[in-house]
């Protein structure tokens, strides 16, 4: 029997506008989500902000239609941010199933208006910093430790609606002040810091908190988020050199669809510039080679301030972190797709692919040589709940099957992985979909696509199993 190392991380791992709600409590600002309402299947997630010079955004969507159920029908004024699934007032609940669950770890994300309301004030917020001193010490207690992303696919609206977001250099100036901020406050505390989540799928949110920026917007925002991170690296590091620091990347593995030399061709430049070049930037400090040809090809001619190439060498990442939930295809005409005949899928057409995940964190390892955590990683599906359990084997097999793949990576292949957060411990609304029927957690939550029912959480099959996996160090799989 193979267990994981002793000192490896187990846990969960969540959004604070996916699970935290009390939009509009403990002094709060808007953030860009909060104006997305829930709707898909070809019903646009409608973004009600209007920017000064008039543009409006929409949100887009990201997801196909699951294939057994019937699409739901929105209401326009629901907004899954306001209230989510309550973490606002059921944290001490949330938390105390995290520490049973046998979790040494949880992985979250602050909310960057509870901190400065609208990105730009000088002080920070003291309820805002208060509400994150109780579940910081209340997780200490427990002996869980903290991972903070510091900015999860979010902006404070004012940011969003004065400067464009991430066009616009002021937003590096109120991202530093921010993490700064925060990484003063609880350096004690928390170790492990994430600059940004999915930073290669969030450059396509960055400009206006919306999707669908032209390249130019795109690799702009992009290349001020970069300099954001390194410049707090840099300074991070003077404040306390024990931190560690990583930007979380989408790492869902891409295959070229047969062995056609186009195909493979095709899928190692989507794979490069999908995800790689974040990670090349950012782990090398420095842009790499074949960046050059593809802002040529896209026209795309950054405006970089004269210190900014030398503050990308300065603030590297010590680590990467990465989300890891399916696997796609690539052909040089269709560019990436769901389709594996190989994979079985989720309702949501997600290929279930866990070799995929022993081939990524080896592939990782190969490029960047620095030590690597499964951040998010999980299985959404719409569960059943009868006579108050969920019987959800489908999740247990995932999880086993995934968290083998990372056993097979730490024993066989020497990789240095130091921990795994599934996504999401306890249900939460979805990313892309605005929905609570797909569920992830190991803990049900009584809520519905509309936000309707009692919040109460229920412990699912999967729990009891998760926390033998997490107490025995996988001795069960
Ligand atoms: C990642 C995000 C999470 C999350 C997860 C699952 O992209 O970092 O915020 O929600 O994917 O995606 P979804 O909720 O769309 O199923």
């Amino acid at each position: 029997m193979t267990t994981f190392p002793k000192d490896f991380l187990f846990g969960g791992a969540t959004a604070d506008f996916q699970c935290e709600g009390g939009f509009d409590q403990g002094g709060r600002g808007l953030l860009t989500h909060d104006f997305v309402t829930a709707g898909a299947y070809g019903k646009p997630r409608q973004i009600t902000l209007t920017l000064k010079d008039g543009t409006r955004g929409s949100a887009g969507v990201r997801d196909a239609l699951p294939t057994d159920s019937v699409p739901t029908l929105f209401d326009d004024t629901y907004y899954p941010s306001h209230q989510a699934t309550d973490f606002y007032h059921h944290w001490r609940e949330d938390i105390d199933l995290l520490a049973e669950m046998g979790s040494n770890t949880y992985r979250f994300s602050i909310c960057w208006s509870r901190i400065f309301p609208t990105g730009m004030e000088q002080e920070p917020d003291p309820e805002g910093l208060a509400f994150y001193d109780q579940v910081i010490d209340y997780l200490t207690a427990k002996q869980i430790q903290p991972i903070i992303t510091i900015c999860h696919d979010e902006l404070p609206n004012a940011l969003a609606e004065d400067f464009g977001g991430w066009a616009d250099r002021r937003t590096i100036k109120a991202y530093q002040h921010y993490a700064l901020t925060l990484i003063r406050h609880y350096h004690d505390h928390v170790k492990y810091w994430l600059t940004f989540n999915e930073i290669n799928i969030l450059g396509g949110y960055a400009a206006l908190g919306t999707h669908a920026q032209d390249p130019q917007t795109r690799y702009q925002c992009v290349h001020n988020m970069f300099v954001a991170s390194a410049s707090v690296i840099h300074q991070a590091r003077l404040i306390d050199h024990d931190l560690k620091f990583g930007t979380m990347y989408m790492m869902s593995e891409m295959y070229p669809a047969d062995s056609d030399p186009k195909n493979v061709w095709a899928a190692y430049t989507t794979r490069r510039e999908a995800c790689y070049f974040f990670a090349d930037v950012m782990a090398r400090g420095s842009y790499p080679h074949y960046a050059r040809e593809l802002f040529k090809q896209l026209g795309v001619h950054l405006s970089m301030a004269s210190e900014d190439l030398e503050m990308l060498k300065a603030g590297t990442i010590d680590f990467l972190a990465f989300s890891y939930y399916r696997s796609g295809t690539v052909t040089a005409e269709n560019g990436l797709v769901n389709e594996n005949p190989h994979l079985q899928t989720t309702p949501w057409h997600w290929p279930i692919d866990p070799l995929g995940l022993r081939y990524c964190l080896n592939e990782l390892f190969d490029r960047y040589q620095k030590p690597l955590i499964v951040i998010e990683n999980g299985l959404g599906m719409i569960d059943k709940l009868e006579n108050g359990q969920v019987h959800d084997q489908y999740r247990i097999d995932y999880m086993a099957d995934h968290l083998r793949a990372i056993r097979d990576a730490i024993t066989l292949d020497d990789v240095p992985c130091f921990g795994y957060t599934m996504w999401a411990p306890i249900d939460l609304v979805s990313l892309s979909t605005g929905e609570m029927k797909k569920r992830y957690g190991v803990v049900y939550v009584d809520m519905d696509d509309q936000g309707h029912g009692s919040l109460k959480r229920i412990k699912k099959d999967s729990f009891a199993w998760l926390a033998e996996t997490y107490h025995s160090r996988g001795a069960n799989l």
